[in-house]
């Protein structure tokens, strides 16, 4: 192992430690249904105050052991309303709970989630769901595993033989309603099934884990998919902007797919929803 190498293991195993150590206080939280007190951004926007707690104690603990450390953390960003700018320092990328709605409406489909991007790279993944006890975690170049068993994608490349993800519920903007639903009525008649789990995060992983084979999801932000990326890629999976270019972590409209193949199809199928022309939402 070279230097960088041995770094990137460090911030690893001590973030994966980190988040760990979250899962007793976070299963409380959840299993205390009356003491979960939400709010609204919107009516489609909750949260809760557990949300600001393990954020809190991830960057207090991340900042200790790494003082180098910059942080894009979800509930910092809600508080100062901007995203800072990714930069070349080791930059946590940071969603406290990952699935939220899940969380509050007691679906046990959520999880932590921390990625890691060192010279604006992603190096290292840790997503948690601390109530399905499942542990995904990846850093580059090593492989991706949950609870410590190295997990792959299936090697699935056709559309009509694949598990489809999508998040319907990023429809509330009138301005994507009918892109989404052209889209999702495209994707999953060409698919065998068709799931929206509600967490960007976990979906990633169950892409990884060859639960799922391809997903597709615009309007997230960073900290949704930081930590699921590194642990999709390093299973085998692959990432692409929806228009078949390169994924970009600051703006992740993205498909993802258990191989190329699966996501040129994803491209092309996007394309033909997006030229309908004869459908409006009413
Ligand atoms: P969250 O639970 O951290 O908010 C499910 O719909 C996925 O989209 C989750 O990853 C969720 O993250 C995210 N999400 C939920 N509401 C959103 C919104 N209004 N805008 C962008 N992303 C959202
Ligand atoms: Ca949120
Ligand atoms: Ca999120
Ligand atoms: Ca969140």
């Amino acid at each position: 192992s070279n230097k960088s190498d041995i770094d990137i293991r460090n911030y690893y195993n001590v973030a994966l430690e980190l988040v760990m150590k979250c899962g007793p206080m976070i299963r409380e939280g959840y299993s205390n249904a009356d003491a979960v007190y939400k709010q609204k951004a919107a009516f489609f926007d909750l949260v809760t105050k557990y949300d600001k707690e393990i954020e809190d104690i991830l960057v207090e603990g991340l900042h200790k052991a790494f003082p180098e450390s910059k942080f894009i953390g979800e509930e910092a960003v809600a508080e100062s309303g901007k995203v800072p700018e990714l930069t070349d320092a080791p930059t946590w990328i940071i969603d406290p709970i990952d699935g939220t709605t899940n969380f509050i409406h007691r679906i046990p489909h959520w999880c932590i989630s921390v990625g890691l991007a060192i010279n604006k790279e992603l190096v290292a993944g840790i997503v948690y769901n601390p109530i399905a006890n499942e542990m995904y975690s990846a850093w580059k170049g090593h492989g991706a595993y949950l609870n410590g068993q190295r997990i792959h994608v299936r090697k699935c490349t056709e559309m009509n033989d694949a598990v489809l993800a999508y998040e319907i519920s990023l429809i509330h903007a009138a301005a994507v309603r009918d892109k989404n639903v052209k889209r999702i009525s495209k994707l999953a008649a060409n698919s065998t099934g068709t799931r929206c789990m509600g967490s960007g995060a976990l979906t990633l992983c169950y892409v990884a884990r060859g639960s799922f084979d391809c997903y597709h999801v615009e309007d997230l932000q960073a900290w949704d998919i930081a930590g699921g990326a590194v642990i999709l890629r390093e299973a085998g999976g692959v990432l692409y902007h929806t228009t078949g270019g390169e994924f970009h972590i600051m703006k992740p409209d993205l498909i993802a797919a258990a191989t190329p193949e699966l996501a040129k199809t994803m491209v092309g199928l996007i394309k033909e929803a997006d030229a309908m022309t004869d459908f409006t939402f009413k």
